[in-house]
């Protein structure tokens, strides 16, 4: 039986991987850090008393920002695979919190490596590290792809840039398996709910329901490119299974702009919308919606433009080119956007109709 030690358990990503490697007969470890109230909402499907002699699933404590927490687990462990995904993900946050994100994701993969190094498992665990579209930031090339030259235009990114190059570094120094994944956005319907994708859906059901009157946006012009986190997942495992670690970007190669996003999540609840204005002055309003039960009159504004929103250096424009996955790790996203979008609205009308079952026991039927 393999094992696996994945940080950043809790988050999004680290709940499908574990799913996925669970599916797989691992042992899986996640490192998840203390709060004051629990956040495991993710991975509670998963639980398994940790009494029981056969567990295949264990949470420990932990943080990036500290290297002789990281130690310890790593030893105790003793991972054939660490999928190093914990980090201070929101690229509008580390504007704020410049210093703890380089701390957290910079230096906490430095500390992995040498953790491993210390550990003398240099050369039996293999490292995924969580890389990103946003290291090519301001754009060079287009579509984006291994060999597309970075421009960070964040602290995240300049932090994710560090992780990018200290995970190379280590491969070529110490001839360790570590290996990049360039992953552009994905989404899922357990997406943090400050993400743009997530922010919309979320807004879509609830102002459908009349719960929540105008949704509040940044950039609407930003062109993302938008998959599937189970999809994404996939390519993660994929990347450690290979004869000779390399680094890969993973994207659907198609590019939508927030904006054309917001009409196709309405789109889902037969809510047909439409943008007028510029910049901070843009609105989206009701065009026509097939369903009186939302009460929602042609002409309503539901959507606004609010400049806290916007990054103080911002990404226009990702779109990442996969042919290097798809060729050398036979890697297919099994979704597209439309697929995407739709689950996520429909997730959380559900989430939704549970919150709120007085409002929602009309639409029942
Ligand atoms: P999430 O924000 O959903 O999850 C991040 C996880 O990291 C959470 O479990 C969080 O814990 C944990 N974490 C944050 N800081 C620390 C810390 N100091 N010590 C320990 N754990 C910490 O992100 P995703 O699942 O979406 O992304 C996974 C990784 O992939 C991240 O590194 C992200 O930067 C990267 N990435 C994501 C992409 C995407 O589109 N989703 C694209 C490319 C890269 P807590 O719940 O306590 O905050
Ligand atoms: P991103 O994702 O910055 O690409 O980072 P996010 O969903 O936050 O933003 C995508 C684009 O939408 C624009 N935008 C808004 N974004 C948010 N969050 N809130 C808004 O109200 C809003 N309005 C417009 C943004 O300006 C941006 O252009 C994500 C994270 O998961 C990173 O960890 C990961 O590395 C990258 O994706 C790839």
């Amino acid at each position: 039986m393999k094992t696996a030690l994945i940080t950043g358990v809790n988050g999004q990503d680290g709940a499908y991987l574990s799913e996925l490697l669970l599916e797989k007969g691992y042992m899986v470890h996640g490192i998840k850090r203390r709060s004051s109230l629990i956040n495991t909402d993710r991975i509670d499907h998963l639980y398994q008393d940790p009494h029981n002699p056969n567990v295949r699933f264990r949470l420990h404590y932990g943080d990036m920002t500290d290297s002789t927490n990281l130690i310890r687990i790593i030893q105790e462990t003793q991972p054939d695979e660490i999928y190093n995904l914990a980090a201070m993900s929101h690229v509008k946050v580390s504007f704020d919190t410049p210093e703890y994100t380089a701390n957290a994701d910079g230096i906490g993969t430095l500390r992995i490596l040498e953790a491993l190094r210390i550990l003398g498992l240099e050369k039996k665990t293999r490292v995924y590290q969580a890389s990103t579209s946003e290291l090519y930031g301001l754009v060079q090339e287009v579509p984006q792809k291994e060999t597309t030259p970075f421009y960070p235009r964040s602290p995240y990114a300049v932090a994710k840039l560090y992780a990018y190059w200290i995970t190379v570094n280590y491969r070529e120094a110490y001839g360790m398996y570590a290996c990049n994944g360039i992953l552009f956005n994905h989404e899922s319907p357990l997406r943090g709910e400050t993400f743009v994708t997530r922010k919309i859906t979320r807004a879509v059901a609830a102002i459908a329901l009349g719960l929540q009157d105008k949704l509040y946006l940044g950039n609407l012009d930003a062109r993302r490119d938008w998959g599937h986190a189970k999809d994404y997942v996939r390519a993660m495992w994929l990347i450690l299974q290979q004869d000779v670690p390399e680094d890969y970007v993973i994207a659907t190669g198609v590019t939508t702009p927030v904006r054309d996003f917001v009409k196709m999540a309405f789109a889902e609840l037969g809510i047909d919308v439409a943008f007028k204005g510029k910049g901070v002055q843009e609105k989206g309003y009701v065009v026509a919606c097939s369903k009186p039960e939302f009460q929602l009159e042609a002409g309503k504004e539901i959507v606004c433009v609010d400049a806290a929103y916007f990054r103080p250096t911002e990404v226009e424009l990702l779109i990442g080119d996969p042919t290097k996955s798809k060729t050398r790790l036979s890697w297919q996203p099994e979704y597209d956007l439309a697929a995407l979008c739709k689950e996520m609205v429909a997730a959380d009308v559900e989430v939704f109709k549970k919150d709120n079952k007085t409002q929602w026991e009309h639409l029942a039927g």
